[in-house]
């Protein structure tokens, strides 16, 4: 295994000499195609730019594609890499389903992919060699967590709204039913409405906006990003509400504009989702291309946000 290391570390200087999947690029470095979801969030520029700095770092030749949100695109991207014969292709994908026919061919042409971020839902693991990210489930759990404990000894009905992530994400899924799975257990708590708001700042303050106009009482807005809380926010003011007080607010996230409005207690608890997957990543593809073995799961390290933690931790939060 440290033989294997030590070779990863020369191949990421001047390797390429496999015997076949050269770069393309006429030099001896790894090539990387990533394809990247887009730049809807706070979250996603930080992540961009920590793939981007991790590369460079590394010297690692990154083929940076941006999706637009759009699947159609993802795969357009992961088809032209496979064309280009990169060394290896990662990719946070927009949505958990409709990856197989891709992911074979990559497969097919013995390019190895990494999952960064997000999940796929493909019975057949060996499309990929591992998925590094975090645990959205356990991120919705948290978020349940604190609610519990914050109305715990009270009776009267607690209403939830909800701002979901993009429709299919594992993200928004994974994040709403580790929330539900906490506040099923009290019948005073009740989602009383859940819409998308695409993990984007304006759309969680239309949707928010919708929800104000429809929803009598509102006790609290759960949102599965920073974005979209912040947007409510915007939408929550406008109507004459106090954030953080008159409704309670839980997010996802902790980027810096996130944490900003937890410390003015405009939101009441962020659960931390670490963007900064750029090293372990480089890491991942020097150890693949070099066909070593990887975990097939590498979970990211996180922890959550009182007003005051994020007071402390603001002055030297990265994103
Ligand atoms: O929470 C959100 C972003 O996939 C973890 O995507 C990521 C999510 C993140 O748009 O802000």
């Amino acid at each position: 295994m440290v033989g294997g290391l030590l070779l990863a570390s020369t191949l990421a200087g001047c390797g390429g000499d496999d015997g076949g999947s050269g770069s393309g690029g006429g030099d001896d470095k790894i090539t990387l195609g990533f394809s990247q979801v887009g730049a809807e969030s706070g979250w996603r520029t930080a992540n961009t730019k920590s793939i981007q700095e991790a590369a460079a770092a590394e010297g690692i030749d990154l083929k940076f594609s941006d999706a637009q949100g759009k699947q159609e695109k993802q795969i357009e991207a992961i088809r032209s890499f496979i064309t280009q014969r990169v060394d290896v292709i990662a990719f946070s994908p927009v949505v958990e389903s409709g990856w197989d026919p891709v992911l074979k061919e990559a497969k097919d042409a013995g390019i190895p992919v990494i999952l960064t971020d997000r999940a796929v839902d493909s019975k057949d693991t060996s499309l990929y060699k591992t998925f590094l990210g975090s645990d959205f489930v356990e991120e919705g759990k948290k978020a349940g967590d604190w609610l519990a404990k914050e109305y715990q000894g009270k009776s009267d009905p607690v209403n939830i709204v909800e701002l979901q992530g993009t429709p299919g994400a594992a993200p928004a899924i994974d994040r709403k039913t580790g929330f539900e799975e906490v506040i099923k257990t009290d019948p005073k708590f009740k989602i009383v409405a859940s819409q998308t708001g695409k993990f984007e700042r304006t759309s969680g303050k239309q949707t928010m906006e919708t929800f104000l106009q429809s929803v009598k009482d509102i006790d609290v807005l759960y949102a599965h990003n920073d974005d979209m809380g912040l947007g409510a926010i915007e939408a929550i003011e406008a109507a004459g509400k106090k954030p953080g007080t008159d409704i309670k607010i839980i997010t996802v996230d902790a980027v810096k504009d996130g944490m900003t409005a937890l410390s003015e207690n405009k939101i009441n608890f962020i659960v931390e989702c670490s963007p900064l997957l750029g090293p372990q990543l480089m890491q991942l593809v020097k150890k693949v291309k070099n066909s070593e073995e990887v975990p097939t799961r590498i979970l990211t390290e996180e922890t959550t946000f009182t007003p005051e933690q994020a007071k402390a931790a603001l002055p030297d939060r990265k994103y």
